[in-house]
């Protein structure tokens, strides 16, 4: 680090790293180089993974300057850097991204070729790493890539799961979980630092002791992990700068207990170190609910720790000066997950640095910013205080300090209003005695953000209005973006040629260019030539898919696609409905199959292993797909295609070949989702309600080029109040029975009525999403759609107009805005 870093001797040493020569031949010497001396074996006997390897380690090795140039900087300049704490990243797979990012995707191409290897067959190589669960993680992902191509110096921190998230299959139409061992092979993308390595430690008790007349609190932990950080890699898009993401795996402290060894009991000296290495073992694949489970708290704990003790020991100068932290650092935390981060700072500075209360705090405060993702009252996580006092007593202590001390501003400000006191304490009482993190992190963080608009008013005024009103100026907005890198330049090259076509360079770090095509939206071979770029897309598409799942997708239909985490909130049940009635309006005769747009609604989805509706819904997905594309009467009209095992990897290909994009959530439900707008910015229509991104979405691209449908979420609230009754919903409205009893009856089920009993029933007597209520609206939406589709080139000018209003949504933008209202980090432009 900065303190104590060795001083070169040899006058090799001193030269600064130069990567391989950039041209063809160098990119070949350098990759047998490594095929020969990394992997130990000639071209002539490689295997394809060898090559793979090989190949990235090639790519690796022309970034490795400018990244041991860039960390090096961050520890000389000492200039604020951001801590991206996040539990997860989806970083979707790296080659592509890598060699794009270095501007090699051309050398790098024709070398393979010369070496007499399909460069294709190395890149189906790559197992995405799935460090994360849907658009959270994602998100991570999306905004360290923003912040390396803005020069931006960051350090993603979070976890190096040995197991991503699962490995979904299909049996009769069942989710089935595999495990997803991503790491079976190696990867060659990352670099350990056993050397690095932080303790971190848990359980045991807290005791004061004299400290030269002051008494001061100590924790005796009872047990330690070692947190070894393993780095990779985060380049910026053609700007020479090198970024990096850490994350942390899990070992035992001495791999055996060797006085158990010697004793004879071999097992409990292995169970040791097997506890140990659960802490990274497993993703929790849950999406949008806590998971109150002991381990997922030790992940927690373990990830911050490991991460806030890295970043003071190694990359904060011995003469910087604590009581200026914030000026080195803002440690931004994704969601409640690392908010344990808090309490953990706390101590350090406390009980390590042994700073007086009130300076410690204040440091904190500065310190943490904190990024709400939802709205879901359930989703909001709480630690028992049992479970904290016994895995982190001394957590628990300052967590404690920390609510007393806030209680008594509250108490000073609006009297003794015991409501307002209970409702605002960080500690709740019911049903249990439990810590609230997300109370915690909006005492602690500078500031607190919520995800879109429509999301942060919410967040504001209905979830912590008390402390929105206690703490003017904390709460802002930033809406999410999306890397126009990954998911227009590498997802969609065609469109992007053509974009480049009409705009020149640099619109793909200055998005808002994309307004330039505005003019070309009445341009008929610009429509002719956009349009020709989504049939191509189709057609990547079709191969894939024929590939990857032995599905054919039909020419000329319509690609309607909902892809997103299975949750009844997102209603992928209202989109079953209406497949199920148009499907029940053709074969029952009243619908003339003729004048119905010929449609594949394609759906991606995976669902919480332990969340039974989600998965009785996929199930009931999968029965209907199979029906209705067995169904005669249908064919040519109708399809419906569920590949299983949807990810990053495959959103790349299904996403620039969509013709209309699902958005259709229960307003007030989905806090931003960031899969609308990478289906608008891939020339998509959307339909969707008045939720989350979609409210920004409509107002750049205009109502007419976007279906919007269903209650708005003042009228979600109204409807609660006058009392819901869906079954009201079911009883008045023909179409829907029909949809509704049609399930019911068994006929995607063998005849078997119980099958999706449950589905129907919950929704006819529960319905917590409403989806019974804006049935009509969504059914009469999809008929504008079918109308709107029938005119190709309206439909196209839509499309591009779509394109070209969306550049708001690029996560350059997105990390602006945080550096604006939050990190306040100066350019390192
Ligand atoms: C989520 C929201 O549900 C999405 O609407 C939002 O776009 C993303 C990113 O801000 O965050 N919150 C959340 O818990 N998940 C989201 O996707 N789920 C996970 O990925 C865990």
């Amino acid at each position: 680090g900065p303190n104590g870093a060795l001083e070169a001797t040899h006058p090799l040493a001193l030269a600064p790293v130069t990567g391989p020569a950039s041209n063809v031949d160098g990119f070949v010497r350098q990759f047998l180089r490594n095929l020969n001396y990394e992997r130990g074996v000639p071209l002539s006997a490689s295997s394809p993974n060898d090559q793979y390897f090989a190949f990235a380690m090639t790519v690796r090795d022309y970034l490795m300057a400018r990244w041991l140039e860039d960390l090096r900087r961050q520890r000389v300049t000492q200039s604020k850097s951001v801590c991206y704490l996040s539990a997860e990243y989806l970083l979707g797979r790296q080659l592509d991204n890598n060699l794009l990012a270095s501007g090699l995707t051309d050398i790098a191409t024709e070398a393979m070729a010369q070496c007499g290897i399909d460069i294709e067959e190395l890149r189906a190589q790559e197992v995405e790493p799935g460090l994360g669960n849907g658009g959270l993680g994602r998100l991570a992902a999306c905004f360290i890539d923003s912040l390396a191509t803005m020069s931006v110096p960051n350090i993603g921190y979070g976890i190096r799961y040995e197991y991503g998230i699962f490995r979904q299959t299909f049996v009769d139409g069942q989710q089935v979980e595999q495990p997803d061992a991503w790491l079976e092979l190696g990867s060659p993308w990352e670099f350990p630092h056993p050397e690095f390595a932080q303790t971190i430690s848990f359980g045991g008790h807290t005791e004061t002791y004299d400290d030269e007349g002051v008494t001061r609190s100590r924790w005796v932990p009872s047990w330690n992990v070692r947190a070894v950080p393993y780095n990779y890699m985060v380049p910026g898009y053609l700007n020479g700068r090198v970024n990096t993401l850490r994350l942390w795996s899990a070992q035992a402290t001495n791999s055996f207990d060797l006085r158990v060894f010697n004793s004879g009991d071999y097992e409990e000296a292995v169970r040791a170190q097997t506890y140990a290495e659960n802490i990274s073992k497993v993703l929790y694949p849950e999406d949008s609910t806590p998971q109150g489970k002991e381990l997922r708290l030790q992940q927690q704990y373990f990830f911050v720790a490991a991460s806030i003790h890295d970043f003071l020991d190694h990359m904060v100068a011995d003469d910087f000066g604590l009581e200026n932290l914030a000026d080195r650092v803002i440690f931004q935390l994704n969601d409640t997950h690392p908010v344990i981060a808090v309490p953990e700072l706390m101590r350090v500075l406390v009980d390590e640095k042994k700073l007086e209360w009130d300076a410690a705090w204040a440091i904190t405060q500065k310190c943490f910013a904190y990024t709400c993702h939802t709205l879901l009252p359930e989703a909001l996580e709480v630690w028992s205080v049992e479970l904290l006092g016994r895995l982190l007593p001394r957590h628990l202590e300052i967590i404690y300090r920390i609510n007393e001390e806030f209680l008594l501003e509250v108490r000073e400000r609006f009297g003794d209003d015991e409501i307002r006191l209970r409702d605002m304490s960080i500690i709740g009482e019911f049903p249990e005695r439990s810590v609230r993190m997300a109370y915690l992190a909006t005492v602690a963080g500078a500031k607190v953000n919520g995800v879109a608009e429509l999301h942060s008013q919410l967040l504001r005024d209905k979830v912590l209005p008390d402390f929105n009103e206690f703490f003017p100026g904390k709460f802002t907005n930033v809406t999410n973006g999306i890397t126009p890198r990954r998911f227009i330049r590498l997802a969609n090259p065609e469109l992007s040629e053509l974009i480049t076509s009409a705009l020149g360079t640099g619109w793909l770090t200055d998005l808002e260019r994309l307004r330039g095509l505005e003019s070309y939206a009445e341009d008929p071979d610009f429509r002719a030539a956009f349009r020709e770029v989504k049939a191509a897309n189709k057609r990547v598409l079709s191969d894939v898919l024929r590939a990857r799942d032995g599905f054919e997708v039909s020419d000329g239909h319509m690609l309607d696609v909902m892809v997103k985490r299975l949750h009844e909130y997102k209603r992928q049940m209202l989109k079953l409905l209406h497949i199920v009635t148009v499907y029940e309006g053709i074969v029952s005769g009243r619908v003339d199959a003729a004048s119905v747009q010929p449609r594949t609604f394609i759906f991606g989805a995976k669902a919480a292993p332990g969340y039974a509706m989600a998965k009785r819904i996929i199930h009931l997905i999968n029965a209907v797909g199979s029906v209705v594309n067995a169904d005669e009467r249908v064919q040519g009209r109708l399809k419906v295609l569920f590949p299983q095992n949807y990810n990053v990897t495959l959103a790349e290909r299904l996403i620039p070949a969509a013709d209309l994009s699902e958005q259709i959530s229960l307003a007030g439900k989905e806090a931003s989702g960031t899969g609308n707008m990478k289906f608008a910015l891939n020339g998509a229509l959307t339909i969707g309600t008045d939720d989350g991104a979609n409210v920004e979405i409509r107002q750049l691209v205009g109502d007419d080029n976007f279906f919007l449908f269903g209650m708005a979420e003042p009228e979600v609230e109204a409807l609660w109040a006058r009392g819901y009754k869906p079954a009201e919903f079911y009883q008045h409205d023909e179409s829907l029975r029909r949809a509704m009893d049609l399930i019911a009856s068994g006929a995607f089920s063998g005849g078997d009525r119980s099958v999706f009993e449950p589905v129907v029933s919950n929704l006819l007597y529960d319905d917590r999403f409403m989806v019974l209520a804006d049935y009509a609206s969504y059914i009469e939406a999809q008929a504008k759609v079918d109308a709107a589709h029938a005119d190709e080139d309206a439909w196209t000018r839509s499309a591009i107009l779509n394109v070209a209003r969306c550049g708001f949504f690029s996560s350059d933008r997105s990390m602006r805005d945080y550096i604006d209202r939050i990190w306040h980090t100066p350019p390192a432009f």
